[in-house]
């Protein structure tokens, strides 16, 4: 009997179902591309793989952090979100195998594909940092992290009951994805402490592994001046590697003397999460040496496997990983597959890298950083958008969440481009 069953199970495990087009991961990119594709294929075509019952809008998370926004209003069932005319599988891939066109399950299932789309985001690494998520889970009112759907709860309840000191937001040595977020929460901290009259009892600290506050020199301009008006002290190449709660003590390491270490007392420490490709993907063929897929940045197609085409944070496509970048790629990405599928050679526009980093640098103030694979601005509006406004603001925090859920999600939001064309045109003549 027990014997009869194992069989069952075994068969069960190892059966192997067929799509045309597999998604791996139904964040933001898996979802903008099977929406779109689903209005050309049927539900027995396409399949998405995506375990988690939730989808968050993380481009809030900074928000939520400075009570803004609540975490729930950021959330809504995954069931809401798939397309109806797609396959949602709900379990997490643990292997790709694209020299054999198929996916793996946990449970051992394989799903293959004549199509795959990875989408499957980065993953955030709080365990990276030695004592980190002792810290997390048992100094709340000390140590806290927006980038973590867990922590970002505890954010705004520490901020707002801080009552002066040190106060040490850090940003890792990988990449990460909104690379602005980790001084965005610090710029809405220091009004927070503005608002509670405990600013002039605090020094704040931006201990930063890159060596610049922005990669974008217009940005970072400006963003040095915001710095020095609110008196917060930038240091740079410095990685944090171990927080010791019980000294209130976060040991950073200087990046140009590696194996030097620098010890920082804080009362409040904010960490910003290293993060890191998923295992199964980076030990696929799909994977470049530091485990992202490995693609053609103007088309999205693999670079060696000419079925496969990925979006998003897992990605090597070399621009900052945010939602806009995945807004302006997505549309690309689907012309440039369907011409695959069917057979055609249609032109489609290359993927330019236009990614978007709206920075709120207080309550009510924003700068709207846009840009290219080569750094260089790439603004919608036909204003100077490195300067400080409501406008900005306002987008970021009412505007973007509704283009998120209402059109970027569905497959109808292909970035800001047309906007942009449009301002322009009328601005040269
Ligand atoms: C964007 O398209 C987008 O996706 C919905 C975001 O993610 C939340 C953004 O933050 C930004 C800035 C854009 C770009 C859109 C405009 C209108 C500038």
């Amino acid at each position: 009997m027990n014997s009869v069953y194992h069989i069952f199970v075994r068969r069960l495990s190892t059966q192997q179902k067929h799509y045309k087009l597999v998604i791996i991961g139904a964040g933001c990119g898996g979802l903008a591309c099977a929406s779109k594709f689903a209005k050309k294929l049927s539900k027995d075509q396409i399949a998405i793989i995506d375990k988690n019952d939730t989808h968050v809008y993380q481009p809030g998370w900074t928000l939520a952090g400075a009570g803004l926004k609540t975490p729930d209003e950021l959330e809504k069932p995954q069931s809401q979100c798939i397309p109806t005319n797609t396959t949602w599988i709900q379990s997490n891939a643990n292997q790709i195998e694209p020299e054999k066109n198929f996916v793996q399950l946990e449970n051992g299932s394989k799903i293959s594909y004549d199509y795959l789309i990875v989408a499957s985001g980065i993953q955030t690494r709080l365990d990276k940092i030695k004592g980190a998520i002792e810290a997390l889970d048992n100094h709340p009112q000390h140590v806290v992290s927006m980038y973590s759907r867990k922590y970002v709860r505890n954010v705004y309840n520490t901020l707002n009951h801080f009552r002066g000191g040190q106060a040490i937001f850090t940003f890792p040595s990988t990449p990460i994805k909104c690379p602005g977020a980790p001084q965005k929460i610090m710029y809405l901290a220091d009004d927070i402490f503005r608002r509670n009259n405990v600013r002039d009892k605090t020094t704040i600290s931006y201990n930063t592994a890159l060596p610049v506050i922005f990669g974008v020199k217009k940005y970072a301009a400006a963003l040095m001046e915001i710095v020095k008006a609110k008196n917060i002290q930038l240091n740079t190449r410095l990685n944090l590697v171990e927080v010791c709660a019980d000294k209130k003590e976060a040991i950073f390491e200087n990046l140009d003397q590696p194996g030097t270490m620098k010890t920082f007392k804080y009362d409040l420490l904010h960490i910003a999460a290293p993060m890191t490709p998923y295992e199964f993907l980076a030990k696929s063929s799909l994977a470049d040496a530091n485990g992202f897929v490995d693609v053609i940045k103007e088309t999205l197609q693999h670079k060696k496997f000419s079925n496969v085409f990925a979006i998003g944070d897992c990605t090597n496509l070399p621009t900052s990983k945010t939602a806009a970048a995945i807004a302006a790629s997505n549309s690309i990405l689907v012309r440039n597959l369907t011409n695959i599928m069917e057979g055609k050679s249609d032109a489609v526009p290359k993927y330019d890298g236009y990614t978007s980093c709206p920075l709120v640098t207080g309550f009510n103030k924003c700068i709207l950083a846009e840009f290219d694979f080569d750094g260089q601005p790439l603004e919608t509006l036909p204003i100077n958008q490195a300067k400080e406004r409501f406008l900005s603001y306002i987008m970021k925090k009412d505007m973007m969440p509704n283009l998120y859920w209402n059109m970027l999600i569905r497959g109808t939001w292909n970035g800001p481009a047309v906007f942009r064309k449009l301002f322009h045109l009328g601005m040269s003549k």
